[in-house]
């Protein structure tokens, strides 16, 4: 089942409980070879959430900005897209590309993101497709413009939203994690995986 929250539409339970097990194991490897990092935001406060990436391209930021590396901030290339995530991608995101980008967010009990775009990538045509692991997170979505009326679902392990089309720039985020409501991590938190075309 989906549903349509503020444009952006959620896969409800997309992903069977063992499909997210297999797919935990394939980001455990991810981020054993490409170890979790806390960058910086532009006005030089940490972000509370950790990430890492995989896939061609990185999402990273610094003092600098927001943008793509090819390489972990450790000189060495992203490790290659976890396999299940690829497969969820060619299941929900209804376009020809593949994913070169695949960002992992690791959200500990206290961790959230503020209400944001994603637009540092160069084609708005091509969707973006993030998916939930681990504990409930309550997910804010806006408008394309700030300021605007917002709706919020709590995201489940295993749910996969999509942001394309029309909702593509909505503004979203999320507030908060609800601690120790999911068993799929045995110490807790929530990993989202956010899939993009870059280039
Ligand atoms: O954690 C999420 O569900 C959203 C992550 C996100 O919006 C991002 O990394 O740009
Ligand atoms: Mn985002």
């Amino acid at each position: 089942m989906s549903v349509d929250v503020g444009g952006i539409v959620v896969h409800l339970e997309h992903l069977t409980a063992e499909k997210q097990a297999v797919l935990v194991e394939q980001v455990r490897r991810i981020v054993r070879a490409a170890p979790l990092f806390r960058p910086e935001m532009p006005s030089g406060r940490k972000m509370s959430v950790r990430m890492t990436s995989a896939g061609t391209f990185g999402w990273t930021s610094d003092r600098a900005g927001y943008r793509y590396e090819r390489q972990h901030p450790n000189g060495m290339d992203w490790p290659p897209m976890p396999p299940i995530a690829l497969d969820i991608w060619r299941d929900v995101a209804g376009v020809a590309r593949d994913p070169q980008s695949c960002l992992i967010n690791f959200y500990d009990g206290d961790a959230k993101m503020g209400l944001h775009q994603d637009r540092d990538e160069a084609d708005m045509e091509m969707p973006v497709v993030s998916i939930s692991l681990g504990d409930e997170a309550l997910f804010r979505v806006g408008g394309a413009k700030r300021g605007g009326k917002t709706q919020s679902i709590w995201l489940k392990s295993g749910d996969v939203a999509v942001m394309g089309g029309a909702a593509r720039l909505n503004y979203h985020g999320i507030d908060r994690i609800r601690a120790n409501s999911s068993t799929l991590l045995p110490n807790g938190g929530r990993i989202n995986l956010t899939l993009r075309c870059v280039d």
